[in-house]
């Protein structure tokens, strides 16, 4: 059954205190000042059934990401370490959020309209649209919420597949073994499945929505919540990286990518942007070492552009940073030396 939800349907219930349907990030606010993100929409899988509605098939599907977006790259990162490169395109859009209408106000993530316009992102190749909202509206008339990356393109029945990258990475991992160059590799094996579970719902609300929390706080008493709860995970991570080479012991897991793409936006962005600078990541001798250590797996360092990255985050939040002005540093090396072949794996 091919599902989709209008945002309203699937409103938890704290949503209820939002002032109105979220457009955009800008949006997502609480009464008390907190920043509530809203869930996806868009949740189909591909299988690897032939017979289902989405079969894994070579060629069919078609990735859309933003550079600067986490959540985007966590997919990217997926069909990279997989091999999935000949077997499912992407593009990414421009790191900016610009008018995404003329009619309206909306701002969003726009295609350049030449591949020289904006190094690192193309016009869109499938449908020749101008935002990532088009999208949404090709694939529903009738959709309402925020037009987010990633997206997850199916190009036979023209529609979204899915646009929650948390499913995204597992449709990679798992789905596509006899097409992917490297199938063997398994980031979300059965026997660890529970306890990277455990781990990424407290680096998800900690860490990975925890710097947004802090971010798109707009009092005082919730941007504090936020930055304690991101400095306890922070901490907790340090020490057990202090006794293995990764998150959830001394194999690579899905675990250790979502955590990677918060760490490496984490001196370059959230310090300043997001008002994170109780401590910095360089600081953390071992989250510092394995944010390399991960970088420096063949394929990663190509997922992150920190130009984008950039450009994004200090260019496209009006209400933190009204002027656009870009800080110019720290410009970390991540293909530096580290220390992280002292554990087994
Ligand atoms: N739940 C989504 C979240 C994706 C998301 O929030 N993407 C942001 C970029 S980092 C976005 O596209 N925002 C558009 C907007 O807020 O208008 C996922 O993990 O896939």
């Amino acid at each position: 059954m091919i599902s989709f939800f209008s945002g309203s349907q699937i409103l938890p219930s704290h949503f209820k205190h939002t002032l109105q349907m979220a457009r955009s990030a800008l949006d997502e606010m609480s009464i008390s000042g907190a920043f509530v993100r809203t869930p996806s929409t868009f949740r189909n899988f591909i299988s690897r059934d032939p017979a289902s509605p989405f079969p894994a098939e070579s060629g069919r599907y078609h990735l859309y990401i933003s550079y600067a977006c986490p959540w985007a790259s966590r997919c990217l990162s997926f069909l990279k370490l997989k091999g999935l490169e000949k077997a499912i395109s992407f593009t990414a859009v421009k790191p900016k959020w610009q008018r995404t209408k003329e009619t309206d106000e909306h701002m969003g993530w726009v295609f350049p309209t030449s591949s020289e316009e904006e190094p690192g992102a193309e016009p869109d190749p499938l449908n020749g649209a101008r935002s990532i909202r088009e999208l949404y509206e090709i694939a529903s008339a009738n959709y309402i919420g925020k037009y987010t990356v990633p997206v997850l393109w199916d190009k036979k029945l023209k529609t979204i597949v899915n646009n929650e990258s948390s499913e995204i990475i597992h449709m990679f991992n798992s789905e596509f073994n006899d097409i992917a160059e490297n199938a063997a590799l398994d980031l979300y094996p059965p026997h660890l499945q529970s306890q990277i579970d455990e781990v990424n719902e407290w680096v998800y609300n900690g860490i990975n929505n925890g710097v947004y929390k802090c971010g798109f706080a707009k009092k005082q008493e919730p941007y504090e919540e936020a930055i304690r709860n991101l400095y306890q995970a922070l901490d907790k991570c340090e020490e057990t990286l202090s006794k293995q080479r990764y998150i959830c012991g001394n194999m690579l897991t899905e675990a250790d990518i979502r955590l990677f793409v918060t760490l490496i936006r984490f001196d370059e962005v959230y310090v300043v942007h997001f008002k994170c600078n109780k401590k910095m990541l360089r600081e953390y001798p071992n989250l510092f070492n394995y944010t390399k250590d991960i970088f420096q797996i063949p394929g990663m360092s190509s997922t992150v552009n920190m130009e984008h990255i950039k450009r994004h985050y200090y260019g496209s939040h009006p209400t933190i940073n009204p002027l656009g002005v870009i800080p110019v540093g720290p410009n970390i090396d991540y293909s530096s030396p580290h220390d992280r072949e002292r554990f087994s794996t």
